[in-house]
């Protein structure tokens, strides 16, 4: 099997593409996708500050790696979940990347530490509060990202969520016709009030499989399993239907979430609406200041619920 770019030998096929590259060649293929999800879905300029959300998987990691090999300034920002030795090893691999990779390319990591700040770790916290661990985590996360993207003054955040993980999302939206999150599911969501940072997700156009076989053929040291509180999660059974439709069928995956993509932008008009109705309906919460719908952001509550002791 010989590359379809330059005919040396190949390392890597892509059916969905109908093509083979060599390694030089798949990393070309790799940051030509990347720039094309920027460009068209404008989501940053050459300018900008990046905060990259890394957790030490081949997504983050990777996605930190192609922006900074592509010129841009990326810093990122890693959540340490107090998750025992699963939220050890994917420090470790993410202080690596930034010591040998990132920081000679001026790159800076920023960590949050959710024992030392929240008081607890992720599992214990959603214990104290009576819900689910994932959503505790989800609820942390968007809150320390957005802060910290506020905070040091970056213009961008960026999540290293691939095709594999939007088009099981948007599965599972379909499956349920949770319109709402249809009308949000975006790889690029602007920031129009102030105190929200805009959220982009440049890995749209590559599939898991693609990633981690960028990560390996350049050395990127990630941590392969999942995180163990992911177990049992509906979003992996729509990634394991979509990879069996994919082996049948190549393509699949893209046609159907980029034929999403096409049929919202088409209706940009009325996404921009609501968009902007849920924006202006934000204001800052009465505690700490971050943007809220309510009086008391989703955060400051679970953290009063947190630290107060419940009776029994
Ligand atoms: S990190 Fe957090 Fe995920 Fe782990 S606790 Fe659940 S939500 S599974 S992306
Ligand atoms: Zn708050």
């Amino acid at each position: 099997m010989n590359c379809t770019k330059c005919k040396t030998r190949a390392v890597i096929k892509l059916p969905r593409h109908h093509a083979a590259f060599c390694k030089d060649c798949f990393n070309g293929f790799v940051h030509d996708q990347v720039a094309k999800a920027v460009k068209s879905q404008k989501m940053f300029g050459k300018e900008a500050r990046i905060l990259v959300a890394v957790s030490g998987g081949k997504d983050s990691l990777a996605l930190w790696d192609i922006l900074l090999k592509l010129g841009y300034r990326a810093d990122a920002l890693y959540v340490n979940l107090g998750i025992g030795s699963y939220s050890e090893r994917s420090h470790e691999k993410v202080r690596r990347f930034a010591e040998a990779i990132a920081a000679p390319l001026g790159a800076a990591l920023h960590t949050h530490t959710v024992e030392q700040e929240e008081g607890a770790g992720i599992r214990e916290l959603a214990m104290l509060v009576h819900r689910p661990t994932c959503s505790t985590c989800g609820t942390i996360k968007r809150y320390q990202f957005n802060r910290a993207a506020i905070e040091h003054e970056y213009d961008v955040m960026a999540t290293g969520h691939n095709l594999d993980d939007e088009a099981a999302r948007l599965l599972g939206n379909v499956l349920h016709w949770q319109e709402d999150y249809l009308d949000k599911q975006s790889p690029s969501l602007p920031a129009s009030v102030e105190g929200f940072a805009k959220k982009v997700k440049p890995l749209y156009r590559l599939t898991e499989r693609e990633l981690a076989a960028y990560c390996v053929l350049n050395k990127i040291d990630y941590i392969v399993e999942e995180c163990p509180m992911a177990q049992g999660a509906k979003t992996l059974l729509y990634k394991e239907v979509l990879n069996r439709l994919e082996t049948e069928s190549p393509g699949t995956k893209h046609t159907f979430y980029w034929g999403f993509l096409d049929r919202s932008r088409k209706e940009t008009g009325s996404q921009a609406t609501m968009e902007q109705k849920d924006r202006t309906a934000l204001h800052p919460c009465q505690t700490c200041g971050q943007p809220t719908t309510a009086e008391i952001c989703s955060y400051c509550k679970l953290m009063t619920r947190a630290k107060t002791p419940s009776v029994s």
